[in-house]
């Protein structure tokens, strides 16, 4: 650029000093303007340009300015609309992610662990209505102050197991007085089990006005803790009893009003008739009940043995200190021959020791011969397959409880049997 100022400075001098120079040096001055007004027109063009179209529509300039404000004006409010939709869709897309979450997790599937609070909430709201119905009858014999319940069947149960499926069985037993409790056969898999099972409770008529039948149905578990799929409570007041009831009901949420945890007990058994051995491991207890301050106990495990209801042989675990979750893997082993087998009870009860009192009474179990529900079956599956060991958890009850259940079953058929 300089190089091309100077020669416009030196020609200007040239131009007015004298003509009389050479006449090479007056080209550049030609070719110099027509430079420069390439470069000062240019910017001033641009306007000029503008103006010259706007000169050229056939407006005035006021319409078109407005018409190009009304212009911008529509362009803003289409990007508007544009973002206000991509938004909504974004949500959309969002809420349908959410609820197909919810749907995995329900079903069961190994998601559920990523989103437990989802499924958590979603479990419980649905378990109002998803629990099944219970068909059952109450009949009461007013000469023989006898009420009788019939557990008949279900239908439309909870699934609680891995495939859709449940073990069902039914717990059933009277308020307040809970002295004796009975349960059904448990069902493999299925969810309309077909009980069809009658349970007699000797009970006084003034009593029973004052009475409630609890019916629990449970999801039978080998090796678990046994789960609750619903219950069903009766109030025996103001019920009419020349006629028998027989009813379906949808089962309720679970209470737990008088139900005393008492802690469960695993241990094996294991017959082998050949050399006529019962024996009974007893492998681990857990949620025991805290008997002394500090909130633990002294664990240890009693098994007996009776013969046609009597104490016939005894033995007894180690004691452990300061647990509520007691592990032992003691073994024992009874002579018992294959005919005595058949008229057998065994008594499973946990203690706590105390060194200064009498020791308490944590919990107890009978199976055998004179055993129902799920400690028959633990029996039963003791007997049919000899010689291998079965292992089984079991929920404790109360000493009480096992107690009359055990000498009840003594005296109720004597009385059946007395002349009236
Ligand atoms: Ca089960
Ligand atoms: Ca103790």
């Amino acid at each position: 650029m300089p190089a091309v100022h100077q020669p416009i400075a030196n020609s200007s001098h040239a131009n007015g000093s004298a003509t009389a120079d050479l006449p090479t040096t007056v080209h550049p001055i030609t070719i110099i303007p027509t430079t420069q007004t390439n470069t000062t027109i240019n910017p001033a063009s641009v306007p000029n340009f503008f103006d010259d179209l706007l000169h050229q529509i056939p407006l005035p300039l006021w319409a078109i300015y407005t018409i190009f404000a009304v212009g911008a004006l529509l362009i803003l409010i289409c990007c508007l609309c544009i973002c206000i939709c991509c938004c909504k869709e974004k949500k959309k897309r969002h809420q349908k992610k959410d609820e197909k979450i919810n749907l995995i997790g329900v079903n069961g599937n190994t998601t559920t662990a990523l989103v437990q609070p989802d499924v958590a909430d979603v479990d419980y709201g649905s378990t109002e209505q998803q629990r099944g119905k219970l068909l059952y009858s109450l009949e009461y014999n007013a000469a023989l102050s006898e009420l009788t319940v019939g557990i008949k069947e279900a239908n439309s149960l909870k699934a609680m197991d891995l495939g859709g499926s449940s073990d069902p069985y039914v717990k059933v037993y009277i308020c307040p007085d809970k002295s004796k409790t009975f349960e059904t056969k448990v069902f493999r898999k299925t969810l309309k089990p077909i009980f069809n099972e009658q349970f007699s409770f000797q009970i006084s008529k003034s009593s029973l006005l004052k009475s409630t039948v609890v019916m629990k149905v449970f999801d039978f578990n080998r090796f678990a803790k046994h789960d609750i799929i619903g219950e069903l409570r009766f109030q025996l007041s103001g019920v009419d009893w020349n006629h028998v009831i027989e009813e379906w009901q949808d089962l309720a949420e679970p209470t737990k009003l008088e139900e005393e945890e008492l802690g469960e007990i695993c241990f094996s058994l294991r017959y082998v008739p050949t050399a006529s051995k019962l024996t009974v491991v007893i492998l681990e207890a857990k949620n025991l009940k805290s008997m002394d301050i500090g909130g633990f106990s002294d664990p240890y495990v009693k098994v007996q043995l009776a013969l046609d209801k009597r104490k016939w042989k005894k033995r007894k675990t180690s004691m452990k200190k300061k647990t509520l979750s007691p592990y032992y893997n003691e073994s024992f082993t009874f002579d018992v021959t294959f005919e005595q087998i058949q008229r057998v009870n065994l008594v499973i009860s946990v203690w706590d020791h105390d060194a200064m009192t009498r020791n308490d009474a944590m919990g107890k179990i009978f199976l055998g011969c004179d055993a129902a529900g799920n400690q028959l079956r633990h029996w039963a599956d003791m007997l049919s397959n000899p010689r291998r060991p079965v292992a089984q958890w079991h929920s404790l009850l109360s000493a009480e409880q096992v107690n009359s259940t055990l000498s009840l079953k003594k005296k109720i058929p004597l009385r059946h049997k007395l002349p009236r």
